[in-house]
């Protein structure tokens, strides 16, 4: 056998709500009534009872706006209730959501915006002026982290009735960066989405009585999708962290069931001086995943707190691809099976499909992969097979049982902290520089990220050029996470014998940066 698909059927969509992710949430949120959906800080700020009239009034304010079914809405806005009602407003209207992580900086936003064409870009009170400076023909309105700002200003009395949309239309378009530099809009469709959600809530056994602790940022897959889908579609409660602090976490620990992070979250609880092992007695599941949890990092908490994280794996494109399972033997360093309806297949060096424990490309296909990158025909034909594979540019091992590990990557990807950072587009930014002849941008271990951003770079020869000047002139207009932890200035870069430049050797050389070296 050379592929392994997860036959079990995807959980049947047999729900009257309707095709689109959003009918089915209001469904859900009707039957849950008045139970609490976001609580901060002891507070219950949004009850599942409020979700139908704030979305439909909400989601008039955006057809005031100029919004409408297939309209992009940008929204780069600090986490808060009201960004969450933001979200499933512009669904209720038809709308493709565009979040952008509040890093970005003017330059790039200005690239987002120019590329999606949005009615309407929501953006922090504070950077209005220089968002209505790169906004075209939007329309701009502001939302604050205290939840005030004029996109809420003037909602309209009569809400917005539900949109009838189709399962195939697209619900979202997230950016993600790519080995151009340039970051491609991958197209979502609410069956991507709700497939996904409905797959993740039966095999991680979501149930109404979960509390889920919500650490993370909500412009990415991991905190938007997998994390606020399971507990809307579950009907269960969040304890929504505008941020992450290790103690505030811990301290709700007795209250919740579920906590879903990256593996830097895990080192800090674990470090965390609070953490004290009985601690999480009433804790079911901790999920991880967006990085390679170390398999020293997964003992270390089950020898604290006697759970064993879930490690999960999956792709902005493809949403959730494997899970180790809930009930079987969550194997630390491995991303566990295909999740039900989809199928994965391991493509060796030779082209040829491979089985047993040989490296290769990682293919998926489901009802989870996407719809193709946004304007975008010509990349989105190169990343998929003629029989609807994608290529995720992981590599993997695929053991006879259809387990997965991970095991490196084809794309030059550094991943920080759980957040993608692409070395061309920074080595772009450096090679602009005056003074730098080249430069090549490397991953390094990092106890706390993971793996670190350093860039090596050559001078041209004969200028003055300084660590300090390289980090000065990529100030901004590149986000402030992709910025260098090292520059190291060389007089020349490492190459073999065909001219490429030795990323492997850099690594090598400089792998002792912030860890000790094996
Ligand atoms: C913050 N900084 C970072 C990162 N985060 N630098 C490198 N990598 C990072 N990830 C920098 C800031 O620019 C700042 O720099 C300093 O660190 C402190 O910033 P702060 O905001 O206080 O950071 P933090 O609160 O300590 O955040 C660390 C974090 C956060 C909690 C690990 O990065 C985070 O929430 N990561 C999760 C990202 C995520 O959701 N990924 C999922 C992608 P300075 O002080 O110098 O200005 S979705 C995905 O990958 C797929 C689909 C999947 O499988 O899930
Ligand atoms: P993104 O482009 O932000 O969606 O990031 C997706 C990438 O994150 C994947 O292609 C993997 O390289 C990586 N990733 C996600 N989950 C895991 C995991 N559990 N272990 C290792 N890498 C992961």
């Amino acid at each position: 056998m050379t592929e392994h698909a997860n036959t079990s059927a995807a959980p049947a969509d047999t729900t009257p709500a309707g095709a689109t992710l959003i009918a089915h949430i209001l469904s859900v949120a009707a039957a849950a009534g008045d139970k609490p959906f976001l609580v901060e800080a002891g507070l219950t700020r949004l009850s599942f009872a409020d979700l139908e009239p704030r979305t439909a009034r909400l989601a008039a304010r955006l057809v005031a706006l100029g919004g409408k079914p297939a309209a992009r809405i940008v929204v780069q806005v600090d986490k808060s209730v009201e960004a969450v009602l933001l979200y499933l407003a512009a669904l209720r209207a038809g709308m493709v959501f565009v979040p952008l992580n509040t890093a970005y900086t003017a330059t790039e936003l200005a690239y987002f915006i120019g590329d999606a064409e949005p009615a309407v870009v929501v953006c922090r009170p504070a950077d209005e002026a220089a968002v209505r400076a790169v906004a075209g023909a939007a329309r701009v309105v502001t939302l604050g982290a205290d939840g005030t700002g004029s996109l809420l200003e003037d909602l309209p009395q009569q809400g917005l009735p539900l949109a009838a949309g189709e399962a195939g239309d697209l619900a979202a378009i997230l950016y993600t960066s790519g080995t151009t530099g340039r970051s491609k809009g991958a197209m979502l469709t609410h069956a991507n989405l709700l497939s996904n959600a409905l797959t993740l809530k039966d095999l991680w056994r979501w149930q109404s009585d979960d509390v889920l602790i919500h650490i993370l940022p909500i412009y990415h897959v991991h905190g938007l999708f997998v994390a606020l889908h399971g507990a809307l579609l579950a009907g269960a409660s969040v304890l929504f962290h505008q941020g992450f602090d290790p103690a505030a976490v811990i301290a709700d620990f007795a209250a919740a069931t579920v906590l879903m992070g990256v593996p830097t979250h895990y080192t800090r609880l674990m470090d965390s001086p609070e953490h004290c092992p009985g601690a999480c007695a009433h804790m079911r599941l901790f999920i991880s995943g967006s990085a390679p949890l170390l398999a020293e990092a997964h003992q270390r908490f089950e020898g604290l707190t006697g759970q064993r994280i879930l490690e999960r794996y999956g792709m902005t494109e493809c949403g959730m691809i494997t899970s180790n399972p809930y009930d079987g033997d969550r194997v630390a360093g491995t991303v566990g099976y295909p999740l039900p309806g989809v199928a994965v297949r391991v493509r060796g060096d030779s082209g040829d499909l491979v089985t047993n424990g040989e490296p290769g490309l990682l293919e998926v296909r489901g009802p989870n992969v996407f719809a193709g990158y946004w304007r975008n025909p010509d990349k989105t034909a190169q990343e998929f097979r003629a029989d609807g594979f994608f290529i995720t540019g992981d590599v993997a091992t695929q053991a006879p049982d259809g387990r997965i590990t991970l095991v490196g990557r084809a794309k030059d990807l550094i991943i920080a902290g759980g957040l993608n950072i692409y070395p061309k587009e920074i080595e772009e930014a450096i090679d602009a520089l005056p003074g730098v002849a080249e430069s090549a941008v490397i991953g390094v271990p990092h106890a706390d990220l993971g793996e670190a951003v350093v860039a090596v770079v050559a001078r041209q020869r004969g200028a003055e050029l300084s660590g300090d000047g390289v980090m000065a002139g990529i100030a901004d207009s590149l986000a402030r996470f992709k910025h260098p932890r090292r520059v190291v200035i060389v007089d020349e870069l490492p190459r073999n014998a065909m001219g490429k430049v030795q990323k492997a050797a850099l690594r090598a050389e400089h792998g002792g940066l912030f860890v000790p070296k094996p």
